[in-house]
């Protein structure tokens, strides 16, 4: 690795600091299973689904001897889906828990993501290789990609690959749909014979992969506090100047968790969440009048200034919005091969609204013309609209704009609204992991690899009570059938791994709604700055406010 700064230099000496019970690594702990366990929904389906890893029971860590794990093993694992700072200590962390239990065992990266699978891409990696890489953002050591493994064609060239390579483990790091199809890959290779077994790893910044046994993601406590310094930021330019509104967008395509968190690192004057637009079935006009109240309150106060919060996901939200990318994911996969033809814009426009019920044909034609045009852009492998490439916080500002100088005509707001747009997604999903992340990583990686030296397949890691401090964490798996439920994907019913959208009666939600009042009126921001990685542990080892909020009833 090249051009390592000095910074860098000093984090690749950081020394992840395991859970008490990985310690002394995978012979010195043995599994305690649980009760059989549920899907979350739609039990009898996801069973027909997966006859041979359905029901599996929870598995925790205690100590104990374990004498099977001294068998030398080949593992391999993937980068899928986007990135999340902390994947390269997932990685350190499989391979220290492989080293550790027989130093002859060996990890193999397939690289590119789940395309790497299917082309037979590997690199060994020792831990000569690994030593650059330690405590470092990004997921260049392998990279990543979005190729999913569905058909039976992918699923058979899965399996030759792997035993190809005579893998006895697989580990898929990735998000909701990722883990979904580690969850495939596992049934098929137990159906098919394939002595592998499949581990998962929960990663993504966007915090939607969470349940009571995988308590957060990694990712997203780095990226939000990236996103957080940058919010801080411009909340205190805002501050300074006093001229202008903010509209920021933050990634995270379904949940608002991001802005949420972010929202409470930063207190600014709006942070909208998705999950309400939905469950009080708001309209965009409506969304807008919202916001244009406080805007126009704040104006009666002589303060044309502000920060907005826009969780990217926020335009599936709205019911009518929602309803109407569910319409636009049915049509353009009913009619791949007709769009794919070599008409202009303006015809395939014309063609999906030809093929949309009225109302909705109606709604797609009253949008600016850049937003029809980025609903229509290609859903990503998994069937997801690439809500990343929708600038909802340009619609938003456009439809403000209009309703402002209605409400000036009326009378009833003297106020100017100049308005500005950020987008922060990228700029946080390769960050250096914070300690928090460098450790949960290290920790993720290190248990998938004491399942994997247990052969235990269909697992996702899992690693909990995660407010304490690392050594009391507790370490285990759950099964991946667990999770899922049954949902529409591009335009059929599949098996997916449920996500975890922000809960209106969860404590978190519950503190925004108590606190946003005050912050519209007045100017209570925060100004978290840079992630610190040395200090008082109160600076530097803070998980995420989301994840205490949580975690405060138990
Ligand atoms: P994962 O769910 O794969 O972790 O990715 C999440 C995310 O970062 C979203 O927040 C964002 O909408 C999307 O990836 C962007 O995707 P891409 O990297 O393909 O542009």
């Amino acid at each position: 690795m090249a051009n390592i700064s000095e910074l860098q230099q000093h984090r690749l000496k950081f020394k992840p600091a395991l859970p008490n019970v990985l310690r002394n690594g995978a012979a010195a702990l043995k599994i305690k299973q649980g009760k059989p366990t549920q899907s979350v929904s739609d039990q009898e389906t996801v069973k027909k689904i997966f006859p041979h890893t359905y029901g599996m029971p929870e598995i925790s860590f205690v100590k104990g001897k374990n004498a099977d794990v001294k068998k030398p093993i080949r593992a391999a694992v993937v980068l899928s889906g986007g990135q999340a700072p902390g994947g390269h200590n997932v990685i350190a962390g499989i391979l220290d828990g492989l080293k550790k239990a027989n130093p002859k065992n060996k990890l193999f990266g397939f690289l590119g993501g789940p395309g790497g699978v299917l082309e037979n891409k590997i690199k060994e990696i020792t831990p000569a290789l690994m030593a650059s890489y330690r405590n470092t953002g990004g997921f260049d050591l392998i990279q990543s990609g979005r190729t999913k493994i569905e058909t039976e064609e992918q699923l058979a060239k899965a399996k030759e690959n792997i035993l190809k390579n005579n893998f006895d483990a697989f580990i898929v790091v990735g998000g909701d749909d990722s883990n979904t199809n580690a969850g495939v890959i596992a049934e098929y290779f137990k159906k098919n014979g394939a002595p592998a077994s499949v581990i998962g790893v929960p990663k993504t910044i966007d915090g939607d992969l969470k349940n009571e046994l995988i308590e957060t993601s990694f990712g997203f406590d780095t990226a939000t506090k990236i996103y957080a310094e940058l919010v801080g930021n411009i909340c205190r330019d805002v501050n300074s100047a006093r001229k202008y509104w903010h509209f920021v967008r933050l990634m995270g395509r379904s949940a608002s968790h991001i802005t949420l968190e972010v929202g409470f690192k930063t207190q600014p004057n709006i942070t909208l969440i998705g999950e309400e637009v939905l469950a009080k079935n708001m309209t965009l006009s409506q969304v807008i009048d919202s916001i244009a109240a406080v805007i126009t309150a704040r104006a009666a106060d002589g303060k044309n200034f502000g920060v907005c919060l826009v969780p990217e996901g926020l335009i599936e939200f709205i019911p009518e919005m929602k309803e109407l990318i569910a319409a636009l994911n049915d049509v353009l996969a009913e009619n791949e091969t007709a769009l794919a033809a070599g008409s202009s814009f303006a015809e395939k426009k014309d063609f999906v609204i030809s093929k949309l019920p009225a109302n909705l044909a109606a709604l797609m034609k009253s949008l600016p013309a850049g937003i029809a045009a980025q609903l229509m852009l290609d859903r990503d492998p998994h069937g997801n609209v690439q809500v990343s490439l929708i600038e909802t916080e340009k619609l938003l500002i456009e439809m403000l704009s209009v309703k402002l100088k209605t409400i000036k005509a009326e009378g009833k707001y003297g106020g100017k609204f100049s308005a500005i747009t950020h987008f922060f997604g990228y700029e946080g999903r390769c960050g250096a992991p914070s300690n928090f992340d460098a450790n949960y990583c290290y920790a993720l990686g290190y248990n998938a690899a004491v399942l994997a030296l247990n052969k235990c397949s269909g697992y996702l890691s899992s690693v909990r009570k995660l407010v304490k401090a690392p050594a009391q964490w507790e370490c285990g798996g759950v099964p991946l059938t667990m999770m899922m439920n049954i949902e529409r994907r591009k335009g059929k019913e599949k098996p997916v791994i449920k996500k975890a959208l922000v809960e209106l009666n969860g404590a978190p939600f519950k503190q925004l709604e108590k606190t946003r009042g005050e912050w519209a009126k007045t100017e209570s921001y925060v100004f978290p700055g840079p992630i610190q990685f040395c200090g008082p542990a109160s600076v530097t080892d803070m998980t995420t406010k989301t994840l205490q909020y949580e975690q405060k009833k138990k």
